[in-house]
């Protein structure tokens, strides 16, 4: 079969990275902090999105995407704790920032002082896609197996945070933490960790204290450079 090469002279990864860069600059303006959250299907996503929006809510105004396959389940069960939108791709194995874009106005208001964005569970596809967070946090749970990190890296690799879900299952399941955090560090060594249990509460307080602390580093910064002549 001929083959025929269609010239596109567009660099369409770039563009890419210059709608993420815009978005990701606009919401520091705003004052959001925008946090994502990626992990395999299960691995406690939305039930820390729970524990942390029922704390934050407390000072700070708080707002969730959720992307799924199919169903608005996660969306209904974090409502209660703030508002929250489903985006359902239809069959996609992640979000691309377009959705994002055009679900964020349907939230009940869009001056939030953290967004969160719960990608689809997957560990692979979505790490490949800036959806303009400040920081993207991977999950891992204590019933997956410690030796992920190395198996999956690019969603270790491109990601700053990793919480170590579900601890208090950890003297019922053959997982290590050193071992888990030692291969993630192998991946990227400036991963910082965290050790959770949303259903428990354990680890939630320091949890929520980080994400406050990023977002005041965040605005710091973003009025340094504004007041610089
Ligand atoms: N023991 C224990 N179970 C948990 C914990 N966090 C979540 N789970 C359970 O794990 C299951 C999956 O939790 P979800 O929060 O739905 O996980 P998810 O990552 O949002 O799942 P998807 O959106 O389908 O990818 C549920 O049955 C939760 O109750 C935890 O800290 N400890
Ligand atoms: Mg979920």
């Amino acid at each position: 079969m001929a083959e025929l090469t269609v010239p596109v002279q567009r660099d369409i990864k770039e563009e890419r990275r210059r709608a993420a860069r815009a978005f990701r600059d606009e919401r520091t303006r705003a004052g959001t902090f925008v946090v994502r959250l990626m992990s395999s299907p299960g691995a406690g996503k939305t039930t820390l999105l729970q524990k942390t929006a029922q704390v934050l809510t407390e000072r700070f105004r708080v707002g969730i995407l959720v992307g799924d396959v199919e169903t608005e389940r996660d969306a209904q069960r974090l409502a209660p704790y703030a508002p929250s939108l489903q985006i359902t791709t239809g069959g996609a194995c992640h979000l691309e920032l377009p959705l994002v874009q055009r679900a964020l106005p349907q939230l009940s208001e869009t001056a939030f002082d953290f967004l969160f964005i719960e990608d689809v569970g997957n560990l692979i596809c979505p790490a490949s896609h800036d959806l303009g967070e400040h920081l993207r946090v991977i999950l891992l749970s204590t019933t997956e197996g410690d030796d992920k990190p190395g198996k999956y890296p690019k969603a270790f690799r491109t990601s700053q945070v990793v919480v170590l879900s579900k601890s208090d299952l950890l003297p019922y399941v053959p997982f290590s933490l050193e071992r888990a955090e030692a291969d993630a560090r192998l991946v990227q060594p400036e991963l910082q960790f965290f050790v959770v249990s949303a259903l428990g509460g354990d680890g939630i307080g320091d949890w929520c204290e980080f994400l406050i602390r990023r977002r005041d580093e965040l605005l710091a910064i973003d009025a340094s450079q504004s007041s610089c002549p």
